[in-house]
């Protein structure tokens, strides 16, 4: 009986900006992510007798994001050899208000459902280059706490791995919503365009650096070093992004107003630090004992804001 499957977004604090192989999703990078416990799709595939079909939140999709995931369900089956329509029933709770991008768990989950429909025995490194097939990010969300996704150079040595899947780190991730509207540059299309900056080349130079230098803030459990490394690795993609030819940015005028008000709180002493994915919201980390002052403080500057406080969320998991 295939069976609903789980998984959580990630967040990535060593960023994947940049593909080696389009079609593999092989990353130039490796990267480093949360797991977040707030936020996670569940997925179900049935059998069809109707052709493909994708329904997202009881919705019935068509267009760009149904052809991604039949695209995907085609590689899988091919991949698998195996054949016949299917019919994915995706839930997102994802709340729209936490502005947070889903294609880590959709992914992820898709992947996940996937092996459970046709009872396919794999592991979860498997799962992984399977998840990393549908969206690189989601390569991480098979694991809990913090994943790394290690770049590699081929289809299978291109996964992600738990780094520490019960961290004792204490650590939040504030989701905030500054602006609603959908994205004009996708990831993939930022990514790709990234690559024309001066700055690109020296950035991935430094990958291997950053990878280690963050994974012994882990290991340390030293969150000042987790949220400054975090919050520089964020600023060199976006730096990355306004040096590209031609230039672009996901920044809005309140992303920038975000910025200067983590920077405001720690020169008060209130410890946060920033993380930006594609796109203008802020996801702000810090401490459980500053939660509701940084939460207060952005409540106050940015009236209309949605905050969502995340901590470690579970790996995939099978629900029935
Ligand atoms: C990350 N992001 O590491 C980076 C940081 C956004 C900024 O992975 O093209 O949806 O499907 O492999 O995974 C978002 O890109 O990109 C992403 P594709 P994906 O989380």
């Amino acid at each position: 009986m295939a069976k609903t499957v789980r998984a959580h977004t990630n967040i990535a604090l060593i960023k994947y900006w940049g593909k080696a192989d389009d079609q593999l999703r092989l990353p130039l990078m490796s990267s480093l992510s949360m797991t977040l416990d707030q936020f996670y799709t569940d997925t179900k595939i049935k059998p069809s007798t109707t052709g493909n079909h994708f329904f997202l939140n009881n919705v019935e999709q068509t267009g760009q994001s149904a052809q991604r995931v039949f695209t995907y369900l085609k590689k899988l089956q091919q991949h698998f050899n195996v054949t016949g329509p299917l019919s994915v029933y995706s839930t997102n709770h994802v709340p729209t208000a936490a502005g947070l991008a889903s294609s880590s768990s959709a992914f992820a989950a898709l992947a996940g459902a996937f092996c459970s429909y046709y009872q396919l025995d794999v592991t979860r490194k498997e799962l992984s280059c399977l998840a990393r097939l549908g969206s690189g990010s989601a390569s991480r969300s098979i694991y809990g706490g913090f994943a790394v996704w290690q770049k590699g150079t081929d289809n299978a040595s291109s996964y992600a791995y738990a780094l520490d899947e019960k961290p004792q780190m204490d650590l939040h991730l504030l989701a905030i919503e500054l602006n609603q509207q959908p994205k004009k540059l996708s990831s993939t299309g930022g990514m790709k365009q990234a690559q024309s900056s001066p700055l690109f080349k020296p950035w991935l130079a430094r990958n291997e650096q950053e990878m280690a230098a963050m994974i012994a803030a882990i290991k340390e459990n030293d969150f000042t070093k987790l949220g400054q490394l975090a919050e520089l690795n964020a600023s060199e993609m976006h730096a990355i992004n306004l040096t590209a030819q031609p230039g672009f940015t996901y920044f809005e005028p309140d992303t920038i107003r975000a910025i200067k008000l983590v920077a405001q709180l720690r020169a008060c002493g209130v410890e946060c630090y920033y993380t930006i994915d594609a796109g203008p919201n802020v996801k702000v980390l810090c401490q459980l004992r500053n939660v509701k002052d940084v939460t207060n403080s952005f409540v106050s500057v940015f009236k209309n804001a949605k905050i969502v406080n995340a901590s470690f969320g579970p790996g995939i998991s099978c629900l029935d």
